[in-house]
């Protein structure tokens, strides 16, 4: 099928505004959130409903063209925006954006998958319930994309990542067909979990359209505060505590070393330090409640009066009133945009079991500086998930391109086999998208790649849902 007439059954399914091919248009779509890669398409297509989601999957898999899911492009392994050379359909889900239906008796909430996920916060909330995963990306990332890439966030201590929130879907499948899943159930053992394949799989096995979505109570009451420290164990080790004395109420415990504070306060407007002192280790928590605000207040005062005085943090600061507390969480949700701004870094997503966490960023910092002269890491995130964030910048006054070109790839290696020698994951939220395929295929044992094979041959045997990301095809560095 040439372009052309690809492109006029396109329009005949969506109507001349659901398809464009003109290159303004589509240019911002094009490369990812931190501007690595630019991909190429033939069109961007906007499907209103999930039948003309259909019918653009059935045209491209006639034509042998590849689509490409797209949310908000808020992802980090650029698994959102085609190959260079793919010259794809690009497909955006968000006009599909309509709330389907809440159900507080049932405590779920149904949305379309372009949904952005402030918006399923605001809509949780009108009806006195919560919807626990957030980050940094709320008002771009949608509900299809966060499901697609697992996303984690500031909540996962408590509540679990996006799988572990997410009750059903709806989706198109490869062959055009409709996966109605979109069930509420907390209990279901029909075998295969289709859902759970379709969680975490980048849009390499379908395009999710729905999506049923587990809610919480509310817990209107919160207590934030920032606490300042010397090393990373003694931060686990305050988290412990705080989990002793208060149980389920702590809900976030974010790792901020003192240079990705620095890297906010001087890129990021609006933002100030808020300890006198510049501490190595900062950390934000965040405990939320139902009830009895004061109690929870002075229970935490409590326990983080008996923390100081162990020595375990030097300082802490806990907000006086929301607004004090949104400039706290400001100063840890803007690390990545402020990392962006700085220039480039090599960004590793690592996990290793909680336990070991703070060893492997100390020791892992170290080991990076000695093997790589000057060079500057900045380890921050999710310490009570066993995953940080260990972005590596190129020497202070160095040509960061060069430096890169020459070294970025070594860096990455090395990074990903201390995680790997340490049990670890080199995605622990981000997912695998284009930008991690070939160390993936380098470290990922040969049972976990055939079965991935294997699961997106059955189901995808055209190879025409997101190509090139996630599944590697081989296990050279070179994957198409
Ligand atoms: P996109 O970037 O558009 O797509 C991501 C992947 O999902 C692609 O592979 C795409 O093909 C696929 N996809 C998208 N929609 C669909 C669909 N409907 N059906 C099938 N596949 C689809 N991530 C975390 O996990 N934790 C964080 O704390 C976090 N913080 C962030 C902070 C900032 C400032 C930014 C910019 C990003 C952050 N991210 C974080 C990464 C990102 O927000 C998440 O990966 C998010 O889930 C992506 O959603 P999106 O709608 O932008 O998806
Ligand atoms: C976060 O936790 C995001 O802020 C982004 O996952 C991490 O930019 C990054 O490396
Ligand atoms: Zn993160």
């Amino acid at each position: 099928m040439t372009q052309d007439a690809i492109l006029e059954r396109l329009s005949a399914a969506l109507g001349p505004k659901g398809v464009t091919a003109d290159n303004e248009t589509l240019a911002p779509w094009l490369t990812d959130w931190r501007g690595r890669i630019t991909g190429s398409a033939i069109a961007l297509v906007s499907p209103k409903n999930r039948e003309e989601v259909q019918s653009v999957v059935r045209i491209a898999g006639e034509a042998g063209v590849p689509i490409v899911p797209q949310g908000g492009n808020t992802g980090m392994v650029a698994g959102g925006v085609p190959r260079p050379h793919d010259q794809a359909i690009l497909l955006s889900l968000r006009k599909m954006d309509a709330i389907r239906s809440v159900d507080p008796g049932d405590n779920s909430i149904t949305v379309e998958a372009g949904t952005i996920l402030s918006r399923v916060h605001a809509t949780a909330a009108e009806h006195d319930r919560r919807f626990p995963l957030s980050l940094g990306a709320k008002d771009s990332a949608t509900v299809g994309g966060l499901i697609a890439t697992n996303a984690g966030g500031t909540q996962v201590l408590r509540f679990g990542s996006m799988r572990a929130l997410t009750l059903g879907i709806e989706a198109v499948l490869p062959d055009g067909s409709l996966f109605e899943g979109l069930s509420t159930l907390r209990k279901d053992n029909r075998g295969y979990d289709l859902r759970q394949l379709l969680a975490g799989a980048e849009g390499t096995l379908g395009v999710i359209t729905a999506a049923s979505l587990r809610l919480v109570p509310a817990a209107p009451h919160r207590c934030v505060a920032w606490l300042g420290l010397e090393t990373a164990p003694n931060a686990l080790a305050t988290l412990r505590r705080l989990e002793a004395a208060l149980g389920d109420a702590v809900e976030s415990f974010e790792l901020v070393p003192e240079a990705a504070l620095a890297l906010v306060l001087q890129h990021i407007a609006d933002t100030r330090a808020p300890l006198e002192k510049a501490h190595r280790w900062n950390v934000l928590v965040e405990l939320r409640a139902a009830s009895d605000p004061e109690g929870l207040r002075t229970r935490f005062e409590t326990a983080l009066g008996e923390i100081l005085s162990t020595g375990l943090i030097a300082d802490a600061a806990i907000a006086e009133s929301e607004a004090q507390a949104d400039a706290l969480w400001k100063l840890r949700e803007t690390i990545a945009e402020a990392e962006r701004i700085d220039g480039m870094a090599a960004k590793h997503d690592v996990s290793v079991p909680v336990s070991a966490m703070p060893d492997f960023v100390e020791d892992a910092t170290k080991a990076v500086e000695q093997r790589f002269a000057g060079a500057r890491v900045v380890a921050f995130g999710h310490l009570g998930d066993g995953n940080v964030h260990f972005n590596v910048r190129a020497p202070a006054g160095a040509d960061d391109k060069a430096w890169f070109a020459e070294t970025g790839g070594a860096v990455n290696r090395f990074v990903h086999d201390l995680t790997h020698a340490a049990g670890g994951s080199l995605s622990a939220e981000h997912g695998i998208g284009q930008l991690k395929l070939a160390e993936f295929a380098r470290l990922a044992d040969p049972a976990r790649l055939a079965a991935l094979r294997a699961i997106k041959q059955a189901l995808d045997p055209g190879n025409i849902m997101n190509p090139g990301k996630l599944i590697p095809l081989d296990n050279s560095a070179e994957n198409p």
